[in-house]
């Protein structure tokens, strides 16, 4: 890379952390804790959300920010649930940006309890991109293999807790829980770790718990 190009990734990096820090800010302000969702393609992350609007259903008000390349699919998937949700389509980018979160954000009821962004499927380039959460999510499927945390570090490192998911799906493949959650500890110890299937809806309410935990935490100044 030459220098010009590294200037240029570093401006661009310092001016989405400017509009992220705007969004936390509004974000807490409205006592609405913001959740970034990575992983690669096909993880599980909008059937993870769909299994969390089930479990919130009249007890917690959540709302989705939709990333995806192209179409409206997730977001009709997350509207089907009865949970308000806008799709952000990047048209090709890797990764959801603050500034088009900052686009979102007016239309976000005040009186919800938990704001999604679901990124654009990828376990790279949305890890460098701070989109104004207070908890970031890395999730890891069964079928990707129990060897993918050494292999993408910087997602893992970033991530507040690791959602292993398709755990329904684990007996038939060659596929170590244990390793996975060593290899997620060794990036970042401490990480809280969580095993899911949303198919069966085993493993969400722990995610949920943590969740509503972390939001009390927000709201009672202790985030
Ligand atoms: N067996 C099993 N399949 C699952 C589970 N969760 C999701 N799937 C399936 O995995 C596929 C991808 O799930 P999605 O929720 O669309 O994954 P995603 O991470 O949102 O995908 P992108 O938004 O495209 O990155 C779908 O066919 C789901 O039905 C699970 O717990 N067990
Ligand atoms: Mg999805």
């Amino acid at each position: 890379m030459t220098v010009k190009t590294l200037t240029v990734a570093r401006d661009l990096l310092a001016t989405n952390k400017q509009a992220a820090e705007a969004i936390r800010a509004e974000l807490r302000r409205r006592g609405i804790l913001g959740v970034n969702l990575l992983s690669s393609p096909g993880s599980g992350k909008t059937a993870l959300l769909e299994a969390l609007a089930d479990l919130f259903r009249g007890r917690h008000r959540m709302a989705v920010i939709e990333g995806d390349v192209e179409t409206e699919r997730d977001a009709e998937r997350i509207r089907r649930k009865g949970v308000p949700a806008w799709q952000i389509t990047t048209g090709g980018a890797c990764h959801l940006e603050a500034r088009m979160i900052g686009k979102v954000i007016g239309e976000v009821p005040a009186d919800i309890d938990f704001l999604f962004i679901e990124n654009v499927g990828n376990l790279v380039c949305p890890a460098s991109y701070d989109l104004g959460e207070d908890l970031r999510f890395v999730l890891l499927s069964a079928p990707e293999g129990d060897d993918k945390p050494a292999k993408y570090p910087a997602a893992f490192l970033s991530a507040d807790a690791v959602i292993l998911t398709k755990a329904d799906l684990a007996p038939h493949l060659p596929f170590d829980p244990e390793r996975a959650r060593a290899e997620a500890l060794a990036i970042k110890p401490g990480l809280e770790i969580f095993t899911v299937s949303a198919l069966r809806g085993e493993g969400v309410d722990g995610v949920a718990g943590f969740l509503v935990a972390s939001l009390d935490r927000l709201r009672s100044g202790r985030a």
